[in-house]
């Protein structure tokens, strides 16, 4: 192998440079292929270094235009405005010493590049001594040390905000000995949950119970992101479990990563990492948390370019490529998912005095406003490069829920100033109350699903949060019916709480109809499933709050009985696939909202009123605790940060 002929430097040739086999003997006979690319690299590195001194050694029209600003201190200054030359006056003043000085010029430097080129050679050849293993090991080296230093560029310091009132994060402990003692029972199930996710999922997203090892699925990509750790933080603080908070702590500072090459669900990795962060900061203080969200904010910002503003359901955390769910209608982006990120958003840009975050919820929500909506309904679908809605489907559960629930929350959250908000959501419920929800023939209310102009009598357990969104946003609701809406909220808690006793184990299925003569029971096997869901105890939770009835407590200690028997296994906690068969198989998944919610709210519910005040704190849709921020309107202009 031989290179071409050198380029010409000022009309003169150098030697052709041998780097074939003949220059390194030992290798003759063969040649890997990984030193063939290595001699490739040193050839094409030779070639540019030729190529460069081709074009950056200075000419000789150059070096006269440089002379000529040395020679200018000597020579009277010519007035060229006037016409007359002062560079050919130059020219021929200074040639024959020029030349001379260009030669040694020259010479110096192709002495140079012969020096460069030995010297690369010499490189070379001791990289080609290196086995292979060596060569890898100095390339990570080089990465890990590009990747230390971005992170210490990421970790900088957020300018330090006033935090808001922090009330009631240590409270809560019941006088009375049977409350406590089955508040220390959740207690125990949090610790056995978290003891077996800490020994066979310590890191992954979630546990294989059973398999005794870790779980994923596609809303969290294909890294291990910690679901569990990060949603379980809160939890675990609120109750106490100080050790294992730390622990959590300390492999989020460590392990946290979000330059990873994964596709992750915007929502979910808002309601859980973002909203679970941002919980863990505000009750510990402890910067990591607030450093991390922030740092997951930005990688989901990409999410948001779409020609309407509408962001994609999914994100490329490095790429920071989105797109959407293959089955949502035609490309449409989901009212649940795209409608769930104000709350996060909002601390987001409080938190840091960005009001980039801010823009991107308020964005969607004018978008919103200005759609027209059938029956005054908000279809769950939308599509994000037309704004159109597409199927014109609507529900209170599933693709719809958290959008009504985050009006309603935004206000609260707002002390009550967003008033916009707050508009919207009590249009939309009275939509929803005039086409939706329906008393069955045994007195049951539920909240149906619409599609296309037809009332389908079906209701998930996911509605079944809306029972706890009524009663809270009763107060504050327009003419004054609040009433009502309390006693709306005790009806669809009724609802769902039938829904798990008409079952066998006494948990409530993942859907269940109200038709030909069936009431509150699921009728297709692959609705007959429990994956340790936590909404109808949120109802529960809410509703104890709002009423003190205690029927409350004692529904909530019904399910965690159901779930500590049926649930239970040594390795942690499974859902179930029939709650109808008396003895039933596990999908053997622990849902990191299992620590995050079911476990938090059956703790609040055995807890007193002094633990996280709801006129002080807002729970996001997992539950993550924000403190209400005191603004003094819904811009947010009353902060410092956004003046
Ligand atoms: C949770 O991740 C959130 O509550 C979300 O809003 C929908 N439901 C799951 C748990 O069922």
């Amino acid at each position: 192998m031989t290179t071409p002929a050198l380029l010409p430097l000022s009309g003169r040739r150098l030697p052709p440079l041998n780097l074939g086999a003949s220059a390194f003997p030992h290798h003759r006979a063969t040649l890997r292929l990984s030193e063939k690319f290595i001699l490739l690299l040193i050839l094409s590195a030779f070639i540019t270094l030729c190529f460069g001194a081709f074009f950056f050694l200075p000419d000789s029209s150059k070096h006269k235009r440089f002379d000529l600003g040395l020679e200018d201190v000597l020579i009277p200054h010519v007035d060229t405005s006037k016409g007359g030359k002062n560079l050919g006056g130059f020219l021929i003043h200074g040639q024959g010493h020029d030349e001379h000085r260009h030669r040694e010029e020259e010479e110096r430097l192709r002495n140079k590049i012969r020096a460069d080129h030995e010297k690369a050679l010499e490189e070379a050849k001791e990289k080609l001594k290196k086995s292979r293993d060596e060569i890898q090991a100095e390339i990570q080296t080089e990465k890990n040390k590009v990747v230390q230093e971005l992170k210490k560029k990421d970790s900088k310091p957020l300018p330090p905000v006033p935090l808001p009132n922090l009330i009631g994060i240590n409270s809560g402990e019941p006088a009375d000995l049977d409350i406590r003692e089955k508040r220390n029972k959740i207690k125990e199930m949090m610790k056995h949950a978290w003891d077996n996710y800490r020994q066979y999922g310590w890191g992954h997203n979630e546990l294989k119970p059973i398999a005794r090892k870790g779980h994923s699925t596609n809303i969290f990509g294909n890294s291990q992101m910690g679901a569990t750790i990060v949603d379980a933080l809160d939890t675990l603080y609120i109750m106490g479990l100080h050790d294992e908070f730390r622990e959590g702590q300390e492999w989020i500072d460590k392990n946290l990563d979000f330059s990873v090459n994964s596709e992750v669900s915007v929502f979910e990795v808002n309601i859980r990492f973002i909203g679970g962060l941002l919980a863990a900061y505000y009750l510990s203080g402890q910067e990591v948390f607030k450093i991390k969200a922030v740092q997951l904010a930005g990688k989901l910002l990409p999410a948001f370019n779409t020609p309407t503003g509408i962001p994609w359901a999914m994100v490329n955390l490095k790429s920071g490529v989105g797109r959407n769910w293959g089955w949502a209608s035609a490309g449409s982006s989901i009212l649940a998912e795209f409608g769930t990120l104000h709350m996060e958003f909002v601390h987001l840009s409080y938190l840091t005095g960005d009001p980039v975050y801010f823009n991107k919820v308020m964005h969607i929500r004018k978008l919103l406003q200005k759609m027209d909506r059938p029956n005054g309904l908000y279809p769950n679908y939308l599509n994000p490069r037309t704004g159109r809605w597409g199927q014109h489907h609507t529900s209170v559960g599933g693709l719809g829920d958290s959008f009504y629930e985050y009006l309603l929350k935004a206000w609260l959250m707002s002390d009550k100033m967003d008033t916009e908000a707050r508009k919207m959501y009590d249009d939309a419920i009275e939509a929803i109350e005039k086409h939706l929800i329906r008393k069955s023939n045994g007195g049951l209310t539920f909240i149906g699903e619409w599609k296309n102009g037809h009332l389908e009598r079906k209701m998930g357990h996911l509605t079944c949060f809306a029972g706890g969104m009524f009663a809270l946003g009763a107060d504050g609701s327009r003419d004054d019916k609040a009433g009502h809406y309390l006693q709306l909220g005790a009806e669809i808690a009724h609802t769902c709480h039938e829904s798990y006793d008409r079952t066998t184990l006494k948990l409530g299925p993942e859907a269940f109809k109200f038709d030909g003569g069936v009431e509150a029971v699921a009728v297709r096997q692959n609705e007959k499933y429990y994956i340790l869901r936590p909404e109808v105890i949120e109802t529960y939770w809410y509703m104890w709050r709002f009423t003190h009835d205690p029927k409350y407590r004692q529904w909530g200690w019904e399910a965690a009985q159901a779930i500590d028997k049926y649930c239970r296994v040594s390795g942690g906690f499974s859902g179930v696939k029939d709650v109808y068969s008396s003895s039933p198989t596990y999908d053997d998944v622990q849902q990191s909202f299992f620590l995050a919610e079911t476990l938090k709210y059956l703790y609040l519910l055995f807890s007193n009123d002094d633990l996280l005040p709801l006129d002080n704190w807002v729970f996001n849709t997992e539950a993550h605790p924000l403190p209400v921020l005191h603004l003094a309107n819904a811009t947010l202009s009353g902060n410092p940060a956004y003046r």
